[in-house]
């Protein structure tokens, strides 16, 4: 049995929570208090040593680790239904809008760094989430332009990686106060996407030890 070891308002882990939902793989989820600092304890950096979630363990001989290397690896141990396009070039635009979810924005707006902007720089509860909102914001104004008009998924018809980040990146945009209906093409998809069980019941909102915000 696979383990996802994750944390509720993790939203790499929504990215892999929904893919493994997606393809119908079964797995289990540990969740890891991460605003208690628990992935800093040992028993979880033998899991992960860079204190980080989500870590998928059970499929290879070690944990892995990185949400888009994970949800490589499950692409390629369970391709269908496949979550990558079959040409070169479309895989190539649906990494491209992965990683601008999971490498350009949401890296900017995690604990760790939200810790560090109030160490160093004295940065306030309401500083920090600013700082967010203005990542978010920025990965926005990119989507809107990637997406064509009409569009009800990143690319094409299907389901993609793609689809799974933006789902991500929404989540963090509502949670730091972004406004999204004035992206009008990343809205739509948003309707579209949301109304998918997979991407919605993996929302942070739905997992064990969830928050009301
Ligand atoms: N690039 C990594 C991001 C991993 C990551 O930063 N996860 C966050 C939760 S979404 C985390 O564990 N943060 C711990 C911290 O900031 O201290 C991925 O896509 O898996």
């Amino acid at each position: 049995m696979l383990i996802l070891h994750g944390y509720w308002l993790s939203l790499a882990t929504y990215r892999v929570r929904a893919a493994l939902k997606f393809k119908g793989v079964a797995f289990e989820e540990r969740m890891h208090d991460l605003s208690g600092g628990h992935h800093h304890q040992p028993a979880f950096l033998a899991l992960n040593p860079a204190a980080a979630v989500p870590t998928l363990e059970g499929g290879t001989p070690e944990p892995l680790t990185q949400s888009l290397a994970i949800l490589e690896w499950l692409e390629e141990t369970h391709p269908t239904p496949p979550l990558l396009p079959s040409d070169a070039a479309g895989r190539a635009r649906v990494r491209a809008m992965f990683l601008l979810a999971a490498a350009d924005t949401h890296p900017l707006a995690v604990p760790r760094v939200q810790k560090r902007l109030a160490a160093q720089f004295g940065a306030d509860e309401a500083a920090g989430r600013e700082w967010a909102a203005h990542w978010y914001r920025e990965g926005l104004v990119a989507y809107e332009a990637l997406l064509p008009e009409g569009a009800t998924r990143c690319h094409g018809e299907m389901l993609s990686l793609a689809d799974l980040a933006l789902a991500s990146h929404l989540i963090g945009a509502e949670r730091f106060g972004v406004e999204v209906s004035a992206f009008a093409r990343v809205a739509a998809v948003q309707a579209s996407l949301f109304k998918l069980p997979e991407i919605e019941s993996s929302h942070p909102r739905y997992q064990a030890g969830a928050i009301a915000a």
